[in-house]
Order: structure tokens, then sequence, then C-alpha cells
């Protein structure tokens, strides 16, 4: 299969690439990963290079494609044949999909909070927040109409989204040293179990 040439542009950081990474690495799609410092993402945003002063950035075949996460995921997403398929699909993974942005921009909160506040906002993210959005997500996950792991019958980018949110509750929980949130959540849990037994998932550095 022949596909267009891709970079993708980011920080030497999980972050927003992580899941675009890992679709691509699933996919088997080859991609430059081009992984920025901060000084050469300075130089980038004086050559005005990043229309919205943000990464990732992806070029397709040498030229501007996206600055967007959003838009990237869903394109290389459909390279790899990881897209949402169907109209019910496209709504129960779209919902997940907005429900874990939710989830991140909590995340934020607390992760921007004073040193004084850092540790009570974590447990407040860890105990209360982070469940409350995972228990959405959950209830999606209990009106499927199959068996197996994923959202949906195959596996999507959706799956890979869920994966690398969940840290944002797990990594939390352990700097607070409170018990993983995902414990009280086992279908949202199982999905991310499935998703970590891919083997490039579990090779992805
Ligand atoms: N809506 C954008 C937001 C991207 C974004 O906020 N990127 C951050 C890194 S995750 C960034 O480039 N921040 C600029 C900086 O760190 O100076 C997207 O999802 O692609």
């Amino acid at each position: 299969m022949s596909f267009p040439e891709l970079e993708l542009i980011y920080f030497a950081a999980p972050g927003r690439a992580r899941p675009i990474r890992l679709v691509l690495e699933i996919g088997k799609i080859p991609f430059k990963d081009t992984r920025v410092t901060k000084e050469e993402f300075g130089a980038l945003l004086q050559a005005g290079e990043l229309p919205l002063q943000t990464v990732p950035i992806l070029k397709v075949d040498g030229k501007f494609a996206s600055s967007q996460s959003g838009a990237i995921i869903r394109f290389v997403a459909a390279l790899a044949g990881l897209q949402l398929t169907g109209a019910t699909a496209v709504v129960r993974g779209e919902d997940i999909v907005a429900t874990l942005e939710d989830i991140l921009g909590l995340w934020v909160k607390y992760f921007s909070s004073s040193e004084e506040e850092k540790e009570k906002n974590g447990i407040d993210f860890v105990e209360s927040g982070f469940p409350f959005y995972a228990k959405h997500i959950e209830s999606i996950l209990g009106n499927r109409q199959h068996e197996g792991p994923f959202v949906n019958e195959k596996l999507s980018w959706v799956d890979i989204y869920m994966y690398c949110f969940a840290e944002l509750g797990v990594d939390t929980a352990k700097a607070v040293n409170k018990e993983s949130p995902l414990l009280k959540f086992p279908r949202f849990a199982a999905v991310v179990k499935a998703v970590s037994e891919i083997p490039e998932v579990a090779a992805h550095q």
C-alpha cells in the first residue's frame, strides 16, 4: 500500500502526539517523527510555520496540512483503516472523545494549580472529576451490542485515545497516593488493557 509522505512535528513528549504516533505505528504507516526542543519550537514560531503557535503540525508530501490534533488523528486513522465507520460508531465514539477532552480540561486545571493547592486538587480530580466523566463513558460502553473489548466491534482510533487519556487518571492517582480511578470502571479499564496488548503499543517509545 502506498501512503503520502508524512511528517509529524511535536515536542519530545507524549502529549497530543502520542495517540497520533500510535495510530500511525499500528497502521504500519511510515512517518517522520520530528521531536522538537523548546528552542526549535521557538525557531518554527519565528519562521511563521505554526499558524496557531502550537504543535502538533502535520505535513503531507512536504506541505503544511494541519495544526489541529483532532484533524490530524482523524486523517491518520482514515489512512490506517482505524476510522469510525457507520453512524452508530460515530455517535458513540465521538461522544467518548469529547468526554475525554472534558477530562483533559479538568486535568489541566489541576496540573496548573499552585503548589499549595496541587495535592488537594489532584485528589479532587482522582476522586470526583475523573469519575464524573468516566461514569458517562462507562455507560456508553454498557450500551454496546457486541462482546468484544473495544468501543466498536473493530479497533478504532477512539480506543487508542481512551488508552492515552486514561493515564491522566492513573498517573494523577499515583502522584497523590490514591487508588487508580479506573478500578471503578471495568469496561473502560478493559479497553485500556486490550489496547496496551497491541504489539505496536507495547513496543512504543
Ligand atoms: N487545539 C490544539 C492545541 C494544541 C496545543 O495546545 N499544543 C500545545 C502543546 S500540547 C502547544 O503547542 N503549546 C505551545 C507551547 O508549549 O509553547 C490541538 O489540539 O492541536
